[in-house]
């Protein structure tokens, strides 16, 4: 049976936090064994945002070693720069032209970021769920890898999949999110109501993958808790929750298992033995990442290869769509 087909990706916007390797990152190398994977750096998205120009190119390149850091194989899985495929963008013209200004305007994200970036609400902003939908539709994903705050986006992708297919004819893939029970929203440990986000200016709010350990175990003796002072799984208590979800991903233990072991207690020896945790969960993969970011050589080897294999594929979806839309191709 042929195999079936992942795609995912991360924008390059800032030192990855341990929401995005919990809700997404993860799971990336476990998929390679069964699915032909397309893990991607997508820096096209990050220049919605202000960027920095020198910090965005080492960014994508770090994301680059920490993906091969976490796991994933570049003989297995194709792993690449967007900005090296520019079909992605082809197709992203293409799609625009079947996306309706209503349902962008509704995209929880879009509405999020125009109101954190008052002084550049550019129409990339807008425009970004359609950027992602080509991502995902240009190598025909059965699945897509992604946290919980994704989902709406993929939702667009769906819909734009069916519309184009029915408009046409059958051309695309329609592709499911593949969303983790838990880990799947991680918050922020000063606000547990936003979620924990790279691009927070607080630094105290997330935890990074690349912290070091007294950092980490800083952060989570200073997270916000609540005032109840009882070790509880629950809604009213959003702040442990989220802090009980960490815990949960890192040590593969069930919420109520977790209650069990601190029931009785305030939060402090909680808080510390969670630190030792996720600093010694994130330890192999910092190690491993010192080394591959050390090699440029061997990152921009993999960066050319890869490249080339995403846009052998990406070259076939967009042929057939070009053709179906009518464009002359001689
Ligand atoms: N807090 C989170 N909990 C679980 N999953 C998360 N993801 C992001 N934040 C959390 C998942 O990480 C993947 C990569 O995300 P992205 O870089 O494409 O953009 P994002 O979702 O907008 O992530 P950030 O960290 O909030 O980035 P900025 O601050 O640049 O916007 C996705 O699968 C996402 O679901």
């Amino acid at each position: 049976m042929e195999k079936k087909t992942v795609f995912s990706g991360v924008q390059p916007s800032g030192d990855l936090t341990i929401g995005n390797y919990l809700g997404a990152i993860q799971y990336f190398s476990r998929l390679q064994e069964e699915y032909n994977c397309y893990y991607c750096v997508v820096d096209m998205h990050s220049i919605t945002i202000n960027q920095v120009p020198a910090e965005l190119r080492k960014n994508s390149l770090s994301l680059m070693a920490l993906y091969i850091a976490t796991g994933i194989d570049p003989d297995k899985s194709v792993l690449y720069m967007q900005s090296h495929v520019p079909e992605h963008a082809q197709l992203a013209w293409v799609l625009n032209t079947i996306s309706y200004m209503g349902q962008l305007s509704r995209m929880t994200q879009y509405k999020e970021k125009i109101s954190k970036n008052p002084d550049n609400q550019n129409v990339g902003l807008f425009t970004y769920p359609v950027l992602m939908a080509a991502d995902i539709l240009l190598y025909q994903a059965d699945f897509v890898p992604v946290g919980s705050d994704q989902k709406q986006h993929l939702e667009l992708t769906r819909d734009l999949a069916e519309r184009f297919n029915n408009k046409y004819s059958p051309t695309f893939v329609v592709p499911e999110p593949l969303i983790p029970d838990s880990g799947g929203r991680i918050m922020s440990l000063k606000d547990p109501s936003a979620k924990m986000s790279k691009s927070d200016e607080d630094e105290s709010a997330s935890i990074y993958i690349l912290d070091n350990t007294d950092a980490i175990i800083r952060k989570i003796k200073r997270a916000v808790t609540d005032s109840i002072g009882e070790f509880n799984y629950r809604d009213e208590q959003p702040g442990l929750m989220n802090l009980i979800n960490i815990y949960s991903s890192f040590s593969g233990l069930k919420p109520d298992e977790i209650v069990g072991r601190y029931e009785g207690e305030n939060y402090g020896r909680f808080k510390e033995e969670l630190g030792i945790l996720v600093a010694e969960g994130l330890k192999p993969i910092q190690e491993r990442y010192n080394e591959i970011f050390a090699d440029k050589e061997y990152l921009q080897k993999i960066c050319k290869q890869n490249a080339e294999r995403a846009s052998y594929a990406a070259q076939k979806t967009l042929r057939k769509v070009y053709k179906k839309v009518g464009f002359y191709q001689p």
